[in-house]
């Protein structure tokens, strides 16, 4: 055991962040405040799909021009929501190409009228390519499904005595090697076989490709003198807690800026003036993972206040943001937080649902986080792209740790390994660390699920990946999830944490509880050996139909994932007693994917089914859990009392 890179990740100044940045703007989440307003447009919006052959009608047409209804029948959709499931047309749920979203949004007066005000259009996700018009004038382009873009459409708005605009979204849900995730149109030309014009889309993930307007779309507002940006790092010193922050202004050169940090009861503990600069806090209350300390999660509000003098008159802006003090670093065999070891039990999740997809619902965030806390559960990897950004908010407040995985999954075909993969697979990064490098619960950064880091160009794209997210972000360390063998993974070398998927007894020797231990005990020592950085069982786990029992265990039973996750644990409490510093369960829940003959309805690893109801493993998981946090607690009171203060059957 070695303190080689302990920490690397703390405490460095806010001067180092940003600078990397490509990226223009920041991407502040949209909060009211004296200075700003916002304005929800979930609900239902129009939708067309454009089913002409070449998929272009709509652009030919430009279907944005009027409203949607007069290019031809439109039907309800909601916002959030995948397209895919709210239907009772096949043809729809499994749609490849254009398909049109619009909405009209009334605008309070003083939005149009004031010119001071400056109104920004949010997409929080649409999947993946996305056009957005407003009033029928273009705005904005992105790529990517799992992050947010916006567009200032001020002077749209601001530009006639409209009362209402017009917002219309056309999204492309084709996956090609260059994209991330990446995959393939398949053309069919055996006319024989296939009508004509026949494709598919051909993808190497282990998710449905759900597309739409996954997030809620927001319009809000900001003096058009504002606070575009804040980052802050933290770090420790004895027991004050340092809180760096650098701030972004736009609109002015000439701006004051003035911070006030003020603890949970609303108390001012710090302040400061300036757009960067470091804020001291005495015996400073740090963000503690939850079952890891008394208090977890504690949290401060940094108040930034902004004044300009500007053509038009005094202007000021006010943003405030949740920080967590709270330190991370890596050693031979230790994830630190806050200078203790901290080990990781919990689960990789997806955003799926019945019905909705991939689309956003409170009701299931919150039953996801009352189970997770029913588990014991301290951690979650976003497999395998970003999540909601109210989701990594809440991990912020009840102190779930979080391993942040960028939508890197199914990299394998070489065409994926080039450059113009490469670009994309960067801003994706910038995107992902621009969003979420404030949030305390984020520990680590993933850049990549599986990749075929075996091939060639594999070792060159993934030290490129991890590079430059360390130049984005140096406080936090960075990783990405194999399945490969130890002596042929060409990305290993650069990672800090050793995240390793095994599927002993399943993919391989199925039916052979038996092997599972001898496997998976010659799996740790031979990357420990290789490369002396801690690892994490980032995935393990078992096909499982709720209800199907068999004893002795056979695949698919409730009784063979238990056995097996059993097999598991007993080689991961040696080995966590040395190097070990994690084990996350594949998966939390079931979940959809393509239809193939390996899956009944999707994947069915869930620990809980799709619709959130135990199976026998969530029990058998449960009891670990609250063992694990037992024996790893800070005192012997805090987790009994936190069991009981948090259990949602208690409160
Ligand atoms: C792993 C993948 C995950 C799959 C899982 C499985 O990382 O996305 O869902 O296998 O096959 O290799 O269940």
């Amino acid at each position: 055991m070695g303190a080689r890179r302990a920490g690397a990740w703390t405490a460095l100044g806010p001067l180092l962040w940003g600078c990397a940045l490509a990226l223009r703007g920041g991407m502040l989440y949209p909060r009211e405040g004296p200075s700003r307003e916002r304005k929800d447009l979930d609900g239902l919006w129009s939708f067309r799909a454009d089913l002409s052959d070449s998929r272009r009608l709509g652009f030919e047409q430009q279907w944005y021009r009027r409203p949607l209804r007069e290019s031809g029948p439109t039907l309800d959709m909601p916002v959030p929501s995948s397209f895919n499931d709210v239907g009772q047309d096949a043809q729809l749920r499994n749609f490849v190409g254009w398909v049109w979203y619009e909405r009209e949004a009334v605008l309070p007066q003083r939005w149009t009228q004031d010119l001071g005000t400056r109104v920004v259009l949010r997409i929080g996700s649409a999947h993946y390519y996305a056009i957005v018009w407003v009033n029928g004038v273009h705005v904005a382009e992105h790529e990517g499904g799992h992050l947010p873009f916006e567009a200032d459409i001020s002077k749209l708005v601001q530009s006639g005595p409209l009362s209402s605009c017009r917002i219309t979204v056309a999204i492309n849900n084709t996956l090609t090697p260059h994209t991330l995730p990446p995959g393939t149109i398949l053309y069919k030309t055996d006319t024989s076989k296939y009508p004509k014009g026949y494709f598919v889309q051909d993808i190497n993930f282990d998710f449905f490709n759900y597309a739409g307007l996954h997030r809620s779309v927001i319009l809000y507002t900001t003096p058009t003198t504002y606070i575009d940006d804040i980052t802050v790092t933290t770090g420790v010193d004895q027991d004050t807690g340092l809180v760096n922050y650098q701030i972004l202004t736009q609109g002015s050169e000439h701006v004051r800026l003035e911070v006030r940090l003020l603890d949970a009861e609303g108390r001012e503990v710090a302040r400061g003036t300036g757009g960067q600069g470091q804020l001291q806090v005495p015996a400073a209350h740090l963000w503690w993972p939850y079952l890891m300390h008394e208090h977890p999660a504690y949290l401060y509000s940094l108040e930034v206040s902004m004044t300009a003098q500007t053509d038009a008159g005094p202007v000021s802006d006010f943003y405030a943001l949740p920080v967590g003090i709270r330190t991370v670093a890596v050693t031979e065999s230790q994830f630190l937080i806050n200078g203790k070891p901290f080990y990781f039990h919990g689960v990789n999740k997806h955003e799926d649902a019945d019905v909705r997809g991939k689309g956003f619902d409170w009701p299931l965030l919150v039953k996801d986080f009352n189970l997770l806390r029913w588990l014991g559960a301290n951690a979650f990897r976003t497999s395998h792209y970003p999540y909601a950004e109210e989701v990594m908010q809440l991990c912020d407040r009840q102190g779930i740790v979080v391993i942040d995985e960028c939508p890197g999954v199914g990299i394998v075909l070489p065409q994926s390994f080039g450059n113009a993969s490469l670009q994309h697979h960067l801003r994706v990064m910038e995107e992902l660390v621009r969003r979420d490098k404030n949030h305390p619960a984020v520990v680590m950064w993933s850049v990549a699920n599986e990749p075929s880091s075996f091939l060639k160009p594999a070792g060159y794209y993934l030290k490129t990946v991890i590079a430059h997210t360390k130049a984005l972000d140096p406080t936090r360390p960075v990783t990405y999830v194999t399945n490969s063998n130890y002596a042929a993974d060409l990305g290993a070398p650069y990672v800090d944490v050793i995240c390793v998927n095994s599927y002993y007894s399943w993919y391989h020797d199925y039916g052979h509880l038996e092997v599972v231990q001898l496997q998976l005990r010659t799996q740790f020592e031979s990357w420990y050996r290789t490369y002396q950085k801690p690892i994490i069982q980032s995935e393990y786990g078992a096909e499982t139909i709720a209800g199907f029992h068999e004893d002795p265990p056979l695949m698919f039973s409730e009784e063979y994932q238990k056995s097996l996750l059993e097999q598991y644990h007993l080689v991961l409490d040696q080995k966590r007693k040395e190097y070990v510093v994690g084990e996350l369960i594949w998966n939390f829940a079931d979940f959809m994917t393509n239809q193939s003959p390996q899956r009944a309805l999707g994947n069915k690893k869930g620990i809980f089914t799709r619709q959130r109801q135990p199976k026998s493993a969530a029990f058998l998981l449960r009891d670990r859990y609250w063992k694990l946090a037992n024996e790893t607690r800070y005192h012997r009171s805090v987790v009994k009392s936190q069991c009981l203060g948090n259990s949602p059957f208690t409160q």
